[in-house]
């Protein structure tokens, strides 16, 4: 296989990178790495001891590339179709600005706040702290919807009218909140809520949700 992702298919940042690969129709081999204890010869890879890293065998090493936007704009430019990125400069920049706002604000949220603690936690046969996620449902979370429901508003996808990263990013971190057993309420948040199960409708998002949900299942029944 010339394409090899290395993470766990858990990794909001790992699901991105998956995302984007199942809409340009690209076979690939997930290669499970830990990044909690990843192996030593990962760090070679990933000196920032973080999943995602790609490994493209079509090119001479070093083939590896770490960082999921880094990843994402590479398989971009090397695989145009279907075009996953605005082409218009504008659009592009506000597609890029969500990626951002989504792996930073988004992902600094919903992982330690939320999924490190009723997910992670039980995989490691500790116990969830709610007063952790009670916090963070009232406190973090609102305003990070407030703002994306007024961006989504009437529109199908965030920028344009077409699925890109802007929506492959918030929508991978918007698992990880339905995996620590929350769905955006509906009643506060009528738009987000429809945009993102529109969105993890699509068969790129529900392979991956549907190959992760009996992992999260098992460790959140625990
Ligand atoms: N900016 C990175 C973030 C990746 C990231 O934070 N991955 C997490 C797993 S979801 C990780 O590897 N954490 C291990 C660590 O920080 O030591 C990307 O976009 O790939």
């Amino acid at each position: 296989m010339a394409l090899i992702v290395y993470g766990a298919n858990m990794s909001p940042f790992v699901r991105k990178v998956r995302v984007v690969l199942a809409e340009k129709s690209l076979d690939y081999e997930l290669d499970p790495v830990n990044p909690f204890s990843p192996p030593p010869e990962f760090l070679k890879i990933s000196p920032l001891k973080r999943i995602p890293v790609l490994r493209d065998t079509d090119l001479p090493e070093p083939n590896t590339l770490p960082d999921s936007s880094v990843i994402c704009d590479y398989l971009e430019h090397k695989y145009p179709e279907p075009a996953l990125y605005p082409s218009e400069p504008f659009a592009r920049g506000r597609a890029l600005w969500y990626e951002e706002y989504a792996d930073t604000s988004l992902a600094q949220t919903i992982g330690p706040g939320l999924f490190f603690e009723r997910v992670i936690k039980r995989m490691l046969r500790q116990q969830p702290d709610e007063a952790i996620c009670a916090s963070t449902l009232t406190d973090k979370i609102p305003p990070i919807f407030d703002y994306l429901e007024g961006e989504v508003g009437d529109r199908e996808f965030l920028v344009g009218d077409t699925f890109t990263i802007a929506d492959i990013t918030v929508g991978t971190m918007l698992v990880n909140f339905e995996h620590a057993a929350e769905t955006p309420d509906a009643g506060r948040w009528p738009k987000l809520a429809a945009y993102i199960k529109r969105i993890h409708e699509r068969p790129s998002f529900t392979t991956c949700i549907e190959e992760e949900r009996p992992l999260v299942a098992r460790f959140r029944a625990a």
